[in-house]
């Protein structure tokens, strides 16, 4: 986290107790917003954004500021947005998060600088054995040294591991994998941390979430030998990002299996952030006061579970309103109403899934 991301902490801790006068608290335990209740956690609480939404649409900026102590920027630092041909940088988008950020004193998150997906097509038709090592090194030393200093943290490797591709040590054959073999994470590790010393580095995958999904389980176990080797070899990661993207329709199996699995990982000397919660209702049935209740319950248990590691030190929704949800167009119902996936609906108003959220943070 930068200075200005502790600050503002600071901040909404004092905000979401001592802070605010004692007849707003008796009126309204919840007038503090997220990043207050979450800081009494030691939590950093933040959402992606786009800088368009940024832009056009004062009340979310606001709400953005209101609730949140970081933001992500959720495309304009993917590989097809920052480098639409080889040799040009396209910054304007995470630029603009990054001054947002900066005149309200937020942290901003990283995302992300190697991932399979969203790449140029240049990229997978020009990579080879010879230049993928000096591509990936020019690649982060320049996009990390650029935000030194105004980006804390970052997804270094994003989704490296998936099961389906039959590796003993269960990484993810992709471009990066082809070219350089499994050294790209930790070549990717090494050039982060080069380019930013103090930048908090971090791997983040998906599927780690449920306990009555055996793929995942089995995910949890050849993420863990992963990170014990990096970290036996000195690789400089710092936290293991858990994604939380969340299926409202079935059971929110999130008990000792993945609080174990936590556990485990804290024990290798690794943090852990949340880095892109968000609940599909896709499948969930019944009226939007009913679903609303469904997914608000997924979020509650998952925090309340994730919240049991004492290395938990960061929670991110992939998204704040449901104005602006990638969900939506990946994700749409079959029924036509709108995804309901985060915690502020489209009208800005607070979701049972925000009252969740603060229940969470609230509970020891
Ligand atoms: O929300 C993102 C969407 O707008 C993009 O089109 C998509 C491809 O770049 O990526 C989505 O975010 C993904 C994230 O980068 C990695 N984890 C899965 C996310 C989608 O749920």
């Amino acid at each position: 986290m930068t200075a200005g991301a502790t600050r503002r902490s600071l901040l909404a801790g004092v905000a979401g107790l001592a802070g605010l006068p004692a007849q707003v608290m008796a009126r309204d335990s919840t007038a503090a917003g997220l990043a207050a209740l979450a800081a009494r956690r030691g939590v950093d609480y933040g959402a992606a954004v786009e800088p368009e939404n940024l832009a056009r649409d004062s009340s979310f900026a606001d709400l953005i500021n209101r609730e949140c102590v970081s933001v992500t920027p959720e495309n304009h630092l993917k590989w097809n947005i920052l480098r639409p041909t080889p040799d040009h940088f396209d910054f304007g988008g995470a630029d603009a998060v990054v001054a947002f950020a900066k005149a309200r004193q937020l942290a901003v998150h990283g995302h992300c600088l190697v991932w399979h997906e969203a790449n140029p097509a240049w990229l997978a038709a020009g990579l080879t054995r010879q230049n993928a090592e000096a591509l990936l090194n020019h690649h982060i030393g320049k996009v990390v040294g650029r935000y030194a200093g105004h980006v804390g943290s970052w997804d270094v490797v994003n989704e490296p591991v998936e099961r389906n591709d039959r590796r003993p040590d269960g990484l993810r054959r992709s471009l990066w994998l082809s070219s350089l073999g499994p050294d790209y994470i930790p070549l990717a590790f090494e050039a982060a941390h080069r380019a930013d010393p103090a930048a908090r580095l971090v791997l983040s995958d998906y599927g780690l979430e449920y306990d009555d999904e055996p793929w995942m389980v089995e995910k949890r176990g050849s993420l863990l030998a992963l990170l014990a080797d990096w970290k036996r070899a000195g690789v400089p990661i710092h936290a293991l990002g858990i994604q939380g993207h969340l299926i409202g329709s079935r059971p929110p199996a999130f008990g000792t299996g993945l609080q174990n699995f936590l556990r485990d990982v804290g024990r290798l000397g690794l943090d852990i952030h949340v880095t892109e919660l968000d609940v599909n209702d896709q499948q969930v049935a019944g009226g939007q006061d009913h679903r609303d209740r469904i997914v608000a319950d997924c979020y509650r248990a998952f925090l309340r579970a994730v919240l049991t590691s004492s290395r938990l030190r960061v929670v991110t929704t992939w998204g704040l309103s449901d104005r602006y949800s990638s969900k939506q167009d990946m994700f749409p119902r079959p029924d036509g109403a709108p995804v309901r996936p985060l915690p502020f609906d489209r009208e800005l108003s607070r979701k049972a899934a925000w009252h969740a959220m603060a229940d969470a943070f609230s509970v020891r």
